[in-house]
């Protein structure tokens, strides 16, 4: 049976409510929501939950899978994340601004829809809104003409994109923030937004919110916001802090293994989880009440719903460590290789994957991240190109007519196979045209009909045995696996349970290109270092190069450990037989110059790369988080460098971070002594801190002193940690860390 287009689906929808079931549960109707009656047995209200689909603008939404975020405005000229109210604009000019670049980039990267942040915390608006001064014409930018939701939301429509936009209900600049009349402000620039620049597919509500300039908090009238959009963008959906789509809990990029879009309610009022709005806006309205869970929507969890409603996940992460971005996280972009794990683990999890790429200060997509999206885009390519299961055979345990299996390979979403009613469990055989080696199995449902899938497993033909090779519980709108390779031409999908009779529109076999593993991933050493690498295909071949340079078929062929005598930068590639080519990806050992004896400890938290961290030639980056650092929480560092014997020395340094955020300060002073023998150390400079240490922005400093060419072999760097983090700081009186990396000695 072919599901019909949209407007076919509302009067399918119509006459479905009209009719009367003619199973036992006669009052289960198809809608996005359902309350629970109080006499309701647990299997009623399974059934109930196995039949909330997602209305016409959920499923819009859904079938985009690939939607990015732009976070630009003047924290991209602070260089911070969250600006502060009284921030002078006029620094505000990406001078090459090119709006059609970053549609391009996102587009030929497979992104369907752009989000951008009209006005973040800061309160700075991108278009020239009439209820506030802080704004984009009141700038240099454009000589005040500039409106980048007008040129962004063209550039999109242009190519086919939709758009969307961010407006943070947090407003650290807007004078009436706090107050009843801040409502009416940003409904009114809600109301621009919604009006000025066409069809708008997303607004997204962010759930960070503290205090305004005036230091009082927000009672934000959220139904009138809800309302707004209904009336004025029916089309669009309301995400995180709204009642269409769901945040996903982290900001990691991960979903979960089990992801359920039917959720339980809190209410039995229509009104309430009526189409306007799914949730309640009670007290500390949408704060994330158990979204961090890692069950939702289980059994378990509904059988004391008072309703169920549609709520899928959304999952949004940044490809830079920031949302905004930083010129310092250049190196931190993140691969190819992580954003194709994340786009598995986040529309492979049931959910859509929200990527945040944020241009940098010349209004630009930086390069860095073009290459990781070119080089995301290569490896999805290369695994979906080819679907095994192209003409496949199948047997099945029960299918009905018109919902044959065949529809799994259709490429047509909206056709699917489905089994007689109440059945719950079924299998089907699937029959390659020949024997083939995968690592991908590709699986939707068809919610149109609901999610119902709870457990599955697949089986393989091995001569003669079938064996499992993989399984999963919920499926929804899409579920990738990935698990290591099979070599068969049958396969066989078992539904183990499924809350009513269970639908599948979809099925795909895939191979992906071959994936590099270093056993160590990089990292420092003494003496000598050997290194493994490994491919996730069999019978692939490895090339490398040990000087930086990118290596082709022609270059060394690994053939077992390479072993290392002094810094290397391993850069490799691997092919498969089919000659599926990996990307290059590569990794840095680097010799450490000195050995370096330990007085105090550091924390297991944060080891940076272990204990040559500090004499490894590798630098910190601004981002505590980079591996590189190595953290002292509480206590001082206090560490001896050997030489190896005695030398004249000229210089001494030692780095650290200031993240004051983070509970990162800078010590308040680095003391450096010399010795020829290690016990008879001699004073040769105490620096003390001159830094501010009160900023929000994250700052790497450098302890140096002179020491007039005094000799010796042992340097001894004692710094000193503030202890707690001082009175003015949130975390008045808890232990404050040191981050130290590299000491240098000349
Ligand atoms: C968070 C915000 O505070 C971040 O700055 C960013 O906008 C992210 C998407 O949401 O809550």
């Amino acid at each position: 049976m072919k599901i019909q287009s949209p407007s076919n689906y509302i009067i399918k929808m119509l006459l479905i409510i009209a009719a009367v079931s003619a199973s036992n549960f006669s009052q289960i109707l198809k809608g996005n929501y359902v309350v629970i009656n109080p006499d309701d047995s647990p299997e009623q209200i399974i059934e109930k939950a196995a039949n909330v689909i997602p209305s016409t603008r959920h499923y819009e939404w859904q079938k985009l899978e690939l939607t990015a975020f732009i976070h630009f405005g003047i924290n991209t000229f602070d260089n911070v994340e969250w600006g502060k109210h009284s921030t002078d604009i006029s620094k505000f000019n990406p001078a090459e601004i090119n709006v059609k670049q970053w549609v391009s980039v996102l587009k030929d990267a497979g992104f369907k829809l752009l989000i951008l942040t009209a006005k973040h915390h800061d309160g700075f608006c991108l278009w020239p809104s009439k209820f506030t001064d802080y704004n984009i014409s009141k700038t240099l930018f454009q000589n005040g003409n500039g409106d980048i939701v007008k040129d962004l939301s063209n550039a999109c429509r242009e190519v086919g994109i939709k758009f969307g936009v961010y407006l943070s209900p947090w407003d650290l600049h807007e004078k009436t923030y706090g107050t009843p009349e801040y409502n009416i402000h940003f409904t009114n620039q809600l109301t621009e937004l919604l009006t000025k620049y066409g069809e708008i597919s997303e607004v997204w509500f962010d759930g960070a919110n503290g205090e305004g300039p005036n230091g009082k908090k927000q009672e934000y009238d959220w139904q009138a916001y809800y309302q707004l959009i209904r009336k004025l963008q029916p089309g669009a959906v309301i995400a995180v802090m709204g009642p269409d789509v769901r945040w996903v809990g982290t900001e990691s990029g991960y979903g979960r293994q089990t992801e359920w879009s039917v959720l339980p309610g809190t209410s039995t009022n229509q009104n309430e989880i009526a189409e306007s709005s799914q949730q309640q806006a009670g007290d500390g309205a949408f704060i994330p009440r158990n979204l961090m869970d890692e069950d939702l929507g289980s059994r378990e969890k509904i059988q004391n719903a008072k309703s169920l409603v549609w709520y899928p996940a959304e999952i949004d992460v940044s490809i830079r460590p920031g949302w905004f971005y930083h010129q310092n996280e250049d190196e931190l972009v993140k691969s190819p290789y992580k954003l194709a794990d994340i786009y598995y683990n986040a529309v492979g999890m049931n959910g859509v994957l929200l990527l945040n790429v944020p241009p940098d200060k010349r209004g630009l997509i930086n390069e860095k991240d073009i290459k990781s999206l070119q080089g995301f885009r290569y490896l999805l390519d290369e695994t979906f190109k080819e679907n095994f299961a192209k003409n496949a055979k199948t047997i099945v345990s029960n299918e009905i007519v018109g919902n044959e299996a065949k529809y799994l390979f259709d490429e047509d979403v909206q056709t699917f196979w489905t089994t007689d009613k109440n059945v719950n469990k079924a299998a089907i055989e699937i029959q390659m045209t020949k024997g083939r080696t995968f690592n991908c199995i590709m699986l939707q449902e068809n919610i149109l009909e609901g999610q119902r899938i709870e457990k599955f497993h697949f089986d393989y033909l091995d001569g003669q045995l079938w064996r499992t090779f993989t399984k999963g519980t919920t499926i929804g709108y899409k579920r990738l696996l990935r698990f290591p390779d099979v070599y068969t031409d049958r396969i066989k999908i078992i539904i183990d349970q499924s809350r009513t009779n269970p639908t599948l529109s979809s099925l795909g076999i895939y191979k992906a290109p071959p994936e590099i593993t270093f056993e160590p991933n990089g990292g420092s050493f003494k003496d000598t270092m050997k290194v493994k690498i490994s491919c996730d295909t069999k019978r692939a071949k490895i090339y490398y190069t040990l000087d930086g340079s990118t290596p082709d078929e022609k270059s060394t062929l690994y053939n077992g450990e390479i072993l290392l005598t002094s810094s290397a930068k391993i850069t490799t590639i691997a092919v498969s037989l089919d000659k599926k080519k990996s990307l290059p990806v590569s990794a840095v050992f680097s010799k450490a110059k000195y050995s370096i004896d330990y007085k105090t400890k550091y924390d297991d938290k944060y080891p940076g790369s272990g204990n040559l961290t500090l004499v490894d030639g590798i630098n910190g980056s601004i981002n505590f988080n980079d591996g590189k650092w190595q953290g002292y929480n509480g206590n001082d560092v206090d560490v001896v460098i050997d030489l190896g014997a005695i030398k004249q020395i000229g210089k001494i340094s030692s780095t650290y971070l200031s993240d004051v955020n983070s509970f990162i300060f800078l010590p308040q002073s680095v003391i450096y002594s010399i010795s020829d023998n290690g016990k008879d150390f001699v004073l040769v400079g105490e620096i003390k801190n001159d830094s501010p240490q009160n900023e929000n922005t994250p700052l790497v400093k450098s302890f140096e002193t002179e020491t007039k060419n005094i000799s010796g072999r042992y340097i001894r760097v004692n710094a000193k940690n503030i202890g707690v983090c001082p009175a003015w700081h949130k975390g008045a009186g808890e232990k404050a860390w040191i981050f130290v990396d590299e000491i240098n000695v000349q």
